[in-house]
């Protein structure tokens, strides 16, 4: 029997099988998982959790600077606004931001994450250079940045640099306003290096790459991206938005012949290590062949419905066997929970039916979806993350088993009430990430000076 801190009892916990009871945590100095054993007497000198556990989820997608605009941009800019009008924006604080105030707006952001029950996030980092397109002294400075961010929060994190060159199909130059992404495959895998350096690998930490997209990366230089990372880190992840928007959809028609999706699945091997992110515009024949493919479509739905850009298939694509998992890419929304609501109820309005994403053996809704995101954001961010499973990371939320959305009901539904239920703040009271707390009581261990940062950090962007 344990007999050292590295334990806890909880009387409900989420399981890969289910809701079960008494059920024994243990984990190792590193924050793994040694041993989750159920119906197991309560052991003597053991903590008990407050309230029933369920894994923490991952957030598959995030370009933490965005966080800064969340907000800014809901006004009419021009007759037609749209996805290339909001990036247009977005582009004015990329070509602002400094290292000390993407530190500073990537600090608050991943404490919000921890607190709305997100324990590790994959991001998708593209700004690279300094103000003016020129390399930093230490080239991955901002990277460095976000990493240093992400483990002073306590998240997990898997840092994709991301591969940019191009402004369009047919290697279109890159627009001034893009010079702070610009790479080779090269300088890239250098840049990468170089952070990996600074900032090794260890249990919270993982690396990959992510070539932005089909319109901003070649052919030849995807094959040298995926070459250079094979040589560094074998089997590491590789993340792509991938068909985000019809126009995107037309030009690589024109360009190449294929759709996106499947363009990239005719050539490249695409597998369990790819994650393909806003798959929205996908035709039957891609969407079950992405579903066979092993890869993981990333999908973020608050972003997506926020942007304008489309309804994924979701209904084919699961029931089809395809992984999903989710993220808050821009950050209009913090919450795993919004982002799954609003997945199934894009296809209850699209389908006019209720309960379109459960299935005859997954008849809950909320626990099929949870069960996906967890599986799919595991498998996208390359750790042994997403559930409470010996050999995992010890990342775990406490429910509030008083919360209204909870209180008197059985634990079978408690996972709808947490996912579908939207009564005043999140039944959530605590998160562990590698076995530690890092949210109490709803709040974050640095939540005031990462606040006072971040504010500082936004105004002087405005001023
Ligand atoms: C991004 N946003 O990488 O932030 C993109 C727009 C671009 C989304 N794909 C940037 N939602 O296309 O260069
Ligand atoms: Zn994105």
């Amino acid at each position: 029997m344990t007999t050292d801190g590295n334990a806890l009892f909880a009387a409900h916990a989420y399981l890969p099988q289910g809701w079960r009871r008494d059920v024994l945590l243990e984990w190792n100095d590193e924050g793994m998982l040694t041993a989750v054993t159920p119906d197991s007497p309560v052991p003597p000198g053991v903590a008990r959790a407050n309230g029933p556990l369920m894994p923490g989820m991952p957030n598959l997608h995030s370009h933490a600077f965005q966080r800064a605009m969340a907000g800014l941009a809901e006004y009419r800019a021009q007759a037609g606004d749209n996805f290339w009008s909001w990036r247009d924006l977005m582009y004015r604080l990329a070509a602002r931001i400094t290292p000390a105030a993407l530190e500073a707006i990537a600090r608050w952001l991943y404490i919000e994450m921890l607190k709305a029950g997100y324990t590790s996030v994959c991001e998708f980092h593209y700004v690279h250079h300094a103000l003016d397109g020129s390399r930093y002294e230490q080239v991955a400075e901002l990277g460095q940045r976000v990493v240093d961010a992400a483990s002073q929060a306590g998240i997990g994190m898997t840092m994709l640099p991301v591969l940019y060159e191009y402004s369009g199909f047919g290697k279109r130059e890159p627009r001034p306003d893009q010079r702070r992404f610009i790479n080779t495959p090269q300088s890239l895998l250098e840049l990468l290096l170089t952070l990996r350096r600074a900032r090794p690998e260890h249990g919270a930490l993982a690396y990959g790459v992510a070539p932005h997209s089909l319109r901003a990366v070649s052919q030849p230089s995807l094959h040298a991206l995926l070459d250079g990372l094979d040589a560094q880190l074998p089997g590491a992840p590789v993340h792509i938005h991938i068909a985000e928007q019809t126009g995107e959809v037309d030009e690589c028609l024109a360009a190449t012949g294929a759709r996106p999706v499947a363009w990239l699945l005719d050539h490249f091997n695409v597998d369990a290590r790819w994650c393909l992110v806003h798959a929205t515009h996908v035709d039957d024949a891609e969407a079950a062949a992405l579903a066979a493919s092993g890869a993981v479509a990333g999908l973020c739905p608050t972003t997506e419905a926020n942007l304008g850009d489309g309804i994924f298939p979701a209904q084919r694509y699961l029931d089809a066997g395809g992984l999903i998992g989710v993220g808050s890419d821009s950050h209009i929304a913090v919450d795993w929970r919004s982002e799954l609501r609003l997945l199934e109820y894009g296809q209850r309005l699209a389908l006019r039916q209720r309960n379109v994403l459960a299935s005859a053996t997954r008849p809950q809704v909320a626990e099929r979806l949870v069960d996906a995101a967890l599986a799919g954001g595991a498998r996208a961010s390359g750790r042994a993350i997403g559930a409470l499973q010996a050999g995992r990371r010890a990342d775990w939320l406490v429910l509030d088993p008083a919360h209204p959305s909870l209180d008197g009901r059985r634990p079978n539904d408690w996972l709808a009430a947490v996912v579908f239920c939207e009564h005043g703040d999140a039944p959530i009271a605590e998160v562990h990430t590698g076995g530690r707390c890092v949210v109490r009581e709803g709040r974050h261990r640095d939540e005031a000076p990462a606040y006072a940062a971040y504010r500082e950090a936004v105004a002087g962007l405005q001023a």
